[in-house]
Formats: C-alpha cells, structure tokens, sequence
C-alpha cells in the first residue's frame, strides 16, 4: 500500500514553485506604469516614472501562505525589444493595456498578441485592459468593438483564461477585481505544479 510523505521543502525549489510573473504590456501612455503602482497598493501619482521595471509583492493568502507575484512591465521603445522578448518568454499572467480615450492604443492590441503567441512559453493568463474609464465622455471605442476583441483573443487562445476588464488606475475603479483574477490564477499555478510533482513520484513513496 502506497504512503503520502510530506516533501522535503527545498527553499529554491519551493520558491520557484511560489512565483507568479505578470507582465503589463500595451502602447506608451496607456497607465501601465500607475496600474502596477495601483496593484501594489501604492496609490495613484500620476507620474511618468523612468527606469523602474520590475516590481515584486508578497501576498499572504489564508489557505496557500506566502505566494509572490511579480509585476514586469514592458518598457516602451525600440531599445527595449530584447529586453521585453525575455519578459514575454518568462510571463505567465499578461495584462495588455489600452488608453479608451485612444483608439489607436486599441489598434494596437494584436501586435501584443501576437508577440505573446511567439514568445511566451507558459501562459495561463491573458486579461485585456481598457484603462481611463474616468475620462468615459472621451471613450473612442465602442462596447461592441472591445467585446470583439476579446472573444477573438480567446478563440486563439482556448486553452488559456482570458478575460476583459475597463479600470481606472486614476480612480482605483477595477484594480481589486483584476488583481483577484491574477492571484486566482496564480494558486491555481501552485496546484497544477503541485499535481504535476506528485505525479512525478516526488510526493508518494
Ligand atoms: N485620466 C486618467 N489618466 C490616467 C490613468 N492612468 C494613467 N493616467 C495618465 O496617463 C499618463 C501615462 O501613464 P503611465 O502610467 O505613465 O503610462 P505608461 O503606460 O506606463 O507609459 P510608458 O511608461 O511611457 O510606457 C499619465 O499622465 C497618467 O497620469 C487613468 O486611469 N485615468
Ligand atoms: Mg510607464
């Protein structure tokens, strides 16, 4: 008869297994960078920031202890293309960012996807984000036109949880939903890659 053993916890191990990185990604002035300091419950400055990319919170659920989800945002401009490949490769949550106020930020939704089709290598998570929802009497897209959207994103990607969502980093408006999204999806990381070790053998003897 076969016996379930406790792991032996290895720090790194264990620490991998912990991790969940996001990457926020969309055209430059779209809110990624006050959408990341909203998630880290920094508040909104409204200020441009340089040269700070990566950023790390360590959420203390009830029934899963430490998990730590890692914010990366994509850089705007050509110097970063490499640098952003690496983060689209590693992502496994992705928030793609548009501004409702413009549409060509919209427009622009497909080349983020694509990229995520081409170099992301274990994704589980895509949540498309109209932020501005403050500045509604500028909205210049439709409801139709971002519904569209996101069925087609998820017709690509049925395997994968895709969601729509509009914000406001500026008013705080969706930031707790989309953060439940993110950390939803990250304990179910924890449980797939839990499964997968035990099916391994790691965890019965
Ligand atoms: N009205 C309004 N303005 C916002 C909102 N979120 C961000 N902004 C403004 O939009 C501008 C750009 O915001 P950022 O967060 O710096 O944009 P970004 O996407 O990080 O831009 P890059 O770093 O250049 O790629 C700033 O002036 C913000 O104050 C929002 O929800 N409502
Ligand atoms: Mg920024």
């Amino acid at each position: 008869m076969k016996h379930k053993k406790p792991i032996i916890e290895n720090n790194i191990q264990n620490q991998y297994f912990r991790n969940f990185t996001v990457v926020i990604t969309g055209d430059t002035l779209v809110g990624k960078t006050d959408i990341v300091n909203r998630l880290l419950g920094k508040g909104y400055k409204g200020l441009i920031e340089v040269g700070e990319y990566s950023e790390k919170r360590i959420i203390d659920t009830k029934t899963d202890g430490e998990l730590l989800i890692s914010y990366n945002k994509c850089p705007s401009g050509e110097s970063y293309v490499k640098y952003n490949e690496n983060l689209y490769k590693y992502g496994e949550g992705f928030i793609i960012v548009f501004d409702i106020t413009d549409k060509n930020t919209f427009d622009s939704i497909d080349k983020y996807v694509n990229l995520i089709k081409e170099k992301s290598e274990k994704f589980s998570l895509i949540a498309l984000i109209g932020n501005k929802i403050d500045l509604m009497n500028k909205m210049k897209i439709n409801d139709d036109e971002m519904f569209q959207k996101s069925q087609e994103i998820k017709k690509l990607f049925p395997d994968k949880r895709v969601i729509f969502r509009t914000i406001s980093a500026k008013r705080g408006d969706g930031i707790e939903e989309l953060e439940i999204d993110i950390i939803e999806e990250a304990k179910k990381k924890l449980k797939r890659e839990k499964e997968e070790r035990e099916y391994q053998g790691f965890e019965v003897i």
